[in-house]
């Protein structure tokens, strides 16, 4: 789906501020009828859990309401008036003064309503959206909601960061001309120093096309006719990792005559690209023909009081960290993160590997944890096709949005899934195929559980890169390095002996409570943290076919309560407000090494 953009031919209006806001329930039968009857308001963008200090708006589960009123500008006249909204956590219902104008289920991506036909060029609608958190075996994520003792809904999940919810990121008016580009797909290769651009556009209606590739400097490197084709860019600056260069795809739809009179472009759309390719061969990672080795994070959309609301200026600073310790890329762990941050990473420099929302198909975990044995994870009343068919939906709507993000390298699937279960194979095989046809360019992965093993998976062989994320020194011989690192080392080298594939670890880290010392190898401390993390890169350093590391996780994080967590999940190498602990100081000695090495 495309990016609302100003062009020539197209405006946009920004409806982020301050909303009204209510419960479900609170505000009549049909709040989006009227004026929402409610003292309560709310930031657009954020996640409204921490905005109040009511609990009962924090925990609650089910539908909320926001609503502002929207002038349309007077200039629109003859547009077609789009409202787009980039995110409702998890489900949206869209309503332009009584009117149901979208419906849209999935929490991190975007959907958008043509509106034309309900409002009016200069005048005033009321903008109403309902906002549900409900999570359940269909959704992706998943979850259940189950009824307490006392007669509360709880909502129960399978992954341990807080589920936040709302409008948390941004919501536009934009327009468009009455024929109009919907959509742009480009795909880059390199042919010696000549730079391919496959492009293929879509218009809402048949239209003569017309391409032109833009520099940094603006500068015409390329252009054609026809609504698909290849540009060649003759000497081509390349997209590298540290070094982003980015050039503009410009998309005209012309009128009949081809604009021969000059004066004949119906829409302009301007895409942004990098040229690149990704590839894997044997166990190497190549971006541009060249071994890429990742280092970085899986990181989280969380802040204070914004919940998974998209800040700019953390997302300044976060990218500033990022740098500051030398990390060269980042997962998007556990769902597409906001666009602003993609951008942001093409503009920079930064390798993403974009993992959908699918965290938590896993029933085996609870059963390692208590011993009992668990429901099948791969079954109808469990995970079955309406599951898959949510996740392939979520699968189609994520490429969609992120396909043409040269800083994109690597799509992840699945977020430690049940992969050694019966039943996984049947699950994941029709989405890998989707995958694949939907993006052939770029190599895909998904991270394997614990539980997973070189030994007992039964999908790796679909993936291009195997993924681990393990905690031996933390979940399992918690305190032990001497022991973890034998752990460790069999268990990366069971996946690299089995698939000969590339891999690289997904997840490592160890909670750590900022300020705590010792100087023996005492869980919590900066020390422990420190140790543990030496500990996993001497057994990395081992093997040939490791492709990179990334730490679990970036900052400490929000967590819904449980007795596992004390004030959320302290792994973070930052603290939630962004300050190092002292495992930052050796990681950012070893990555700044190994990338001046690369
Ligand atoms: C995991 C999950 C991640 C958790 C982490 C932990 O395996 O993928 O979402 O936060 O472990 O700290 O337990």
């Amino acid at each position: 789906m495309l990016r609302p953009r100003s062009t020539a031919t197209r405006e946009k209006v920004n409806l982020d501020g301050v909303w009204r806001f209510a419960l479900d329930g609170a505000a009549g039968p049909e709040p989006w009828s009227g004026p929402l009857a409610t003292r309560l308001e709310a930031a657009v963008p954020a996640s409204y859990n921490d905005l109040f200090t009511d609990p009962a708006i924090r925990d609650h589960v089910g539908r909320v309401w926001y609503q502002r009123t929207v002038r349309v500008p007077r200039g629109w006249t003859n547009e077609r008036v789009l409202l787009r909204v980039d995110a409702a956590t998890h489900e949206g219902r869209v309503y332009v003064d009584g009117a149901l104008v979208a419906e849209h289920v999935g929490g991190y991506t975007p959907f958008e309503a043509d509106v034309t036909d309900h409002v009016r060029a200069g005048e005033e609608f009321r903008l109403t959206i309902g906002v549900n958190n409900e999570l359940t075996n269909v959704t992706i994520p998943p979850g259940t909601i189950t009824v307490s003792r006392s007669g509360r809904r709880e909502q129960q999940y399978k992954h341990d960061f807080y589920n936040y919810a709302g409008l948390s990121r941004s919501v536009w008016l934009h327009c468009v001309p009455a024929v109009h580009v919907t959509d742009v797909t480009i795909t880059t290769g390199l042919d010696g120093t000549t730079g391919t651009v496959g492009y293929a556009v879509e218009t809402n209606a048949p239209a003569p096309v017309r391409v032109r590739a833009l520099d940094a400097d603006g500068a015409e490197v390329a252009a054609a006719h026809g609504t698909d084709g290849v540009l060649r860019i003759d000497g081509a600056t390349p997209w590298r990792p540290g070094a982003a260069y980015l050039y503009d795809l410009v998309v005209e739809v012309l009128d009949e005559d081809g604009d021969e009179d000059g004066d004949g472009v119906l829409d302009v759309y301007r895409e942004p690209f990098g040229v690149r390719t990704v590839e894997v061969r044997g166990t190497e990672f190549l971006i541009n023909g060249e071994p890429f080795y990742f280092t970085g994070f899986g990181k989280h959309e969380d802040t204070p009081v914004r919940g998974k609301g998209h800040d700019d200026a953390y997302l300044v600073h976060d990218f500033q960290l990022l740098e500051w310790i030398g990390a060269n890329s980042f997962r998007t762990s556990h769902y597409p993160y906001a666009e602003e941050v993609l951008e942001f990473a093409d503009r920079h420099g930064i390798v993403v590997v974009d993992e959908t929302a699918a965290v938590g198909l896993n029933l085996a975990v609870q059963g390692g944890l208590t011993g009992r044995p668990h429901d099948p994870t791969w079954a109808p009343e469990t995970f079955g096709d309406a599951t898959r068919d949510a996740h392939a939906r979520h699968l189609r709507e994520l490429i969609a949005r992120d396909k043409n993000h040269p800083s994109v390298v690597m799509w992840c699937l699945a977020n430690e899934a049940s992969t050694a279960e019966e039943g996984a194979r049947e699950y994941f095989e029709p989405l890998v195929g989707l995958t694949r046809g939907l993006d052939p360019s770029r190599p895909i992965t998904f991270t394997a559980w614990l539980g997973a093993t070189g030994g007992n998976d039964l999908v790796a062989d679909l993936f291009d890169v195997v993924t681990v994320n393990r905690y031996y020194g933390w979940y399992i011989a918690n305190g032990d390095l001497e022991t973890a690192e034998r752990y460790l080392e069999d268990d990366l080298r069971a996946w690299i002996e089995k698939f000969g594939k590339p891999v690289m670890m997904g997840e490592y880290g160890a909670d750590t409570l900022p300020g705590l010392h010792s100087v023996w190898d005492v869980p919590w401390t900066e020390e422990y943290q420190r140790d543990y993390f030496e500990m996993n890169h001497r057994v990395f350093d081992r093997f040939d076919a490791f492709v990179g590391e990334h730490v679990w996780n970036f900052a400490d994080f929000a967590t819904s309560n449980g007795i596992h967590r004390v004030d959320g999940n302290k792994k973070g190498v930052f603290t939630r407000d962004r300050r190092p602990k002292s495992a930052a100081h050796a990681l950012r000695a070893r990555w700044r090494d190994l990338n001046g090495r690369r």
